[in-house]
């Protein structure tokens, strides 16, 4: 695979947001040229993308008339066909129109919290209707600047009242959809509630259908919260709660950089794109990021298919470590296990707690045993420098 060239079967797509990015910052007016969803689609297919996702606002403009919105659905129905691109994943906008300054779901005012909820009606419904099988929930503006404004048990009730009847409304409507709740810790807002992955999962199991929810972490919101973005996708795999993922990275103590993947911590996309494969993930390789605002559309093309490209690399670097003699012996070596202990652990019982409590150990003997992980650690370097 020396190439590394995408393929329908490795499903890897963007939104129309992040090859659609114009570059517009807090601080920078657009650099590039605003392009339509069908001029993207067509963008999309040219770099080898398997699918594009949308947020309703990027396709169809909320100020749209009906006549207006049923042409350009139309129009981008037959982009995806002349291309072959698929509609994996579709969200909501909640949080860009002055209506969601104080949030959508969690907001102080009761018809911006029933607004939002007719949105995303709206959305879910041309979202199944494309062929969306997940539908994501990026809380942007649920937050606060100020907590004298809202307190986070009333916040938490609002969210969960909001997905609740979510749920309701997709099975009342027998779509085949589920729910994949995405974290950040701040920025739009000051803080934003469900900051990370692991809130996120506490959060679905106090929902009324669990099972139709699940998480879409992703890199740089997990990294600016300070966490190791592969621990929180283990959690979330280990839950069966991995529905998608945003993929990306991002330097620490930083705003939302959402940088081409690998771009800054190749050794933390390494394990990441190990763990995915390792586990068979099988949902979306979703990039969330957009090319550096220095670009022109050309270079978007460099930054979309330098995402899938990493990856790939990645992967090939991960069959490489999972193969390597040397790597695979020093974790046989600590993971070593005489079967000595299976009649203290595993599933309890009194009698094995009480031989337990019985059992002597030799602290200073099991503390002084090496366990050779700088050895390990440099070997997964050489494999990351192409020298293994
Ligand atoms: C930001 O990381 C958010 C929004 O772009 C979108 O709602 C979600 C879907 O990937 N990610
Ligand atoms: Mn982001
Ligand atoms: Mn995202």
């Amino acid at each position: 695979m020396t190439e590394y060239l995408p393929k329908p079967e490795h499903k890897f797509t963007f939104g129309l947001w992040t090859v659609g990015s114009t570059g517009r910052d807090p601080f920078g007016e657009p650099t590039r040229a605003k392009k339509s969803p069908v001029e993207l689609v067509h963008l999309l297919a040219e770099v080898g993308a398997y699918g594009v996702n949308f947020h309703d606002d990027d396709l169809i403009p909320i100020n749209s008339t009906p006549t207006e919105r049923a042409t350009i659905i139309k129009d981008f129905k037959k982009a995806l066909s002349d291309t072959g691109l698929v509609v994996p994943m579709a969200t909501t906008n909640l949080f860009g129109d002055p209506i969601f300054k104080d949030g959508a779901f969690t907001s102080n005012d009761p018809k911006v919290r029933a607004y939002a909820l007719q949105k995303v009606m709206v959305n879910i419904d041309l979202g199944v209707e494309l062929g969306a099988k997940v539908y994501v929930f990026w809380g942007g503006r649920e937050g606060t600047e100020t907590d004298a404004s809202k307190d986070p048990v009333t916040s938490t009730k609002r969210m969960r009242e909001a997905i609740n009847y979510l749920c309701d409304y997709v099975k009342d409507q027998k779509y085949d959809l589920k729910f994949a709740l995405e974290a950040k810790p701040n920025e739009p807002r000051g803080d934003m509630y469900n900051a990370t992955t692991g809130h996120m999962l506490g959060f679905i199991a106090t929902l009324d259908h669990p099972e139709m929810v699940g998480v879409n972490p992703e890199v740089a919101h997990e990294h600016m919260a300070g966490l190791n973005f592969a621990h929180s996708v283990g959690q979330a795999l280990d839950a069966n709660k991995l529905f998608h993922i945003d993929l990306n990275d991002q330097s620490f103590g930083r705003y939302d950089q959402d940088f081409r993947f690998g771009m800054v911590n190749q050794k933390a996309a390494f394990f990441l794109v190990k763990l995915l494969e390792d586990y068979k993930y099988d949902g979306s390789r979703h990039f969330d990021a957009h090319a550096y605002r220095t670009e022109d559309y050309e270079g978007v093309k460099h930054f979309a298919r330098g995402c899938m490209r990493t990856y790939l690399i990645l992967k090939e670097k991960a069959a490489r470590w999972n193969a390597d003699k040397e790597i695979q012996g020093i974790l046989a070596e600590v993971n070593a296990d005489d079967g000595s202990m299976s009649k203290f652990t595993g599933k309890y019982s009194a009698d094995k707690a009480n031989a337990l409590k019985q059992q002597t150990f030799d602290r200073p003997a099991i503390a002084s045993r090496g366990l050779d992980y700088e050895r390990l650690d440099q070997l997964t370097v050489e494999v990351l420098l192409g020298v293994r």
